[in-house]
């Protein structure tokens, strides 16, 4: 039963998501698809959208482990920011999901943690500064496995 209903739920995100990008401009939202596993990766290491657009990130956690051992999250991150520093700093912040406190402000937009078989998802609008913009996942020790990706802001 909640197997259907999490699929049915997720058919109609990108149905709806189908129908934005067929009836309107370059400023549709636009939809990405990601997954983790439990080997620290992100299937999606990097994808492009148009500055100013609005930009939904679906994630799956496509691994078995328990979420307490293996949970992940995609965290888009301001083009400055030391994303190594972002990392190692958030471990003690598991309150926040692992998010630094003091660095909070350089976060574009998170999703939230997800264990196995979950889906989460964020809709944020893309900057407008054209330019790569790290992604993370801030799970303690993963972005150091490689569980990181650049979203490209393309100008128009
Ligand atoms: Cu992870």
């Amino acid at each position: 039963m909640m197997k259907i209903n999490r699929n049915l739920l997720k058919t109609g995100a990108l149905a709806a998501g189908l129908l934005v990008l067929t009836s309107t401009s370059i400023w549709a939202e636009k939809v990405i698809e990601i997954t983790g596993n439990d080997q620290m990766k992100y299937d999606i290491v990097a994808f492009e959208v148009e500055a100013g657009q609005e930009v939904t990130i679906i994630f799956k956690n496509i691994g078995k482990l328990p979420k307490v051992a293996m949970a992940h999250n995609v965290v888009v991150l301001k083009r400055e920011t030391d994303t190594m520093k972002f990392a190692q700093t958030g471990i003690s912040s598991k309150d926040t999901d692992y998010i630094p406190p003091a660095m909070k402000d350089s976060v574009i937009a998170k999703t939230g943690l997800a264990g196995s078989g979950e889906t989460v998802k964020v809709t944020f609008t893309a900057p407008s500064e054209p330019g790569d913009y790290p992604y993370v996942c801030t799970f303690p020790g993963h972005f150091f496995a490689g569980m990181k990706g650049l979203m490209t802001v393309k100008g128009s």
